[in-house]
């Protein structure tokens, strides 16, 4: 019997990886779909020649895309084309903070942008730097790349990100072996698809990297409102001192985050895009409830 961790699924067929770095492509117990067993990219395994016959407890499981055992998320939203946005940004983090996953944000394609701009991103992206790390990089920009290198050693990392945001490209920066197939970005936001489509982890730099087109649907259907109490890292340092216990800082009076945001210490766009996820999801419920 092997230990592994499962790297690609596909077919059927899973790919696991051993402690020495041997793959071996095997398939999981004809029992395990009775017993509700379903091997996911990312579980740990134990394994003979030809089957998986055990799947250790995981850390945490993502739904899209499926994987177990996730370190960190990568969100990498481009400076420009597509055009960065703020409210993208705020969804990513709070799917992302709802899963338990620690988020790393990426800005890349800075390349792209003009020097003051950059210079205005990155004074925004400073308010976010209190509660996450902020990188800024392009794929030009070789000192940039060493620090996407250093944050992938021995960890577990999904990348993800809009259609065209550069995800592809980033990893292949970063490894010139991977050679993962990139779209022109114009063709991308036409389609609406994504150029990479299947789920996989990638030895990169001393670490598996799912480039994936994740969280593509980027939707709250597995959210209630109260879960967005944990979601917002910002929110939460203040919400002690709100007057209700459960404060979703909406109408409450009390509230120490709509004084926060009154004061500036809180980001308004950040509080408007809190309202508008806050918004998105009791709409959602209403619909659900009426089936
Ligand atoms: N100028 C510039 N262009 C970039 C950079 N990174 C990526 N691009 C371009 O952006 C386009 C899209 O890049 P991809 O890497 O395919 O984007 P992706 O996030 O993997 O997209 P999907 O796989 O569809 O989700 C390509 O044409 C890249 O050449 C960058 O740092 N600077
Ligand atoms: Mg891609
Ligand atoms: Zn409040």
């Amino acid at each position: 019997m092997k230990k592994g961790r499962i790297i690609k699924l596909i077919g059927g067929q899973y790919t696991v990886k051993d402690e020495q770095g041997k793959n071996s492509v095997v398939k999981p117990l004809g029992v395990f779909r009775h017993q509700e067993i379903d091997p996911k990219v990312g579980d740990i395994v134990t394994y003979d020649d030809n089957s998986i016959v055990a799947v250790d407890e995981r850390v945490n499981a993502l739904i899209r895309p499926p994987i177990a055992n996730v370190d960190q998320a990568i969100l990498i939203h481009s400076a420009k084309s597509p055009a960065f946005s703020f409210f993208l940004l705020d969804r990513f983090l709070t799917l992302v903070e709802h899963e338990n996953i620690t988020p790393v944000i990426i800005v890349t394609k800075i390349d792209l942008m003009s020097e003051s701009a950059l210079e205005e991103l990155k004074q925004t992206m400073q308010y976010y730097a209190q509660f996450y790390q902020v990188y800024f990089t392009s794929v030009h920009q070789a000192k940039s790349l060493e620090i996407m290198k250093a944050l992938l050693v021995d960890k577990v990392s999904v990348f993800a990100g809009q259609t065209g945001s550069g995800k592809s490209s980033l990893l292949n920066a970063i490894d010139v072996n991977l050679s993962i197939k990139t779209g022109e970005i114009s063709k991308a936001l036409g389609r609406g698809k994504h150029t990479t489509r299947h789920t996989e982890l990638l030895e990169v730099h001393g670490g598996l990297v799912a480039d994936t087109p994740g969280f593509s649907k980027l939707d709250f259907y597995d959210m209630e409102v109260e879960d967005l109490l944990h979601c917002y890292p910002d929110f939460s340092v203040l919400s002690e001192t709100c007057k209700f216990r459960m404060c979703l800082h909406i109408n409450e009076p009390g509230c120490s985050v709509k004084k926060a945001v009154e004061s500036g210490a809180i980001l308004p766009q950040r509080y408007e895009n809190y309202k508008l996820i806050h918004e998105e999801i009791k709409a959602q419920k209403k619909i659900y409830r009426k089936k």
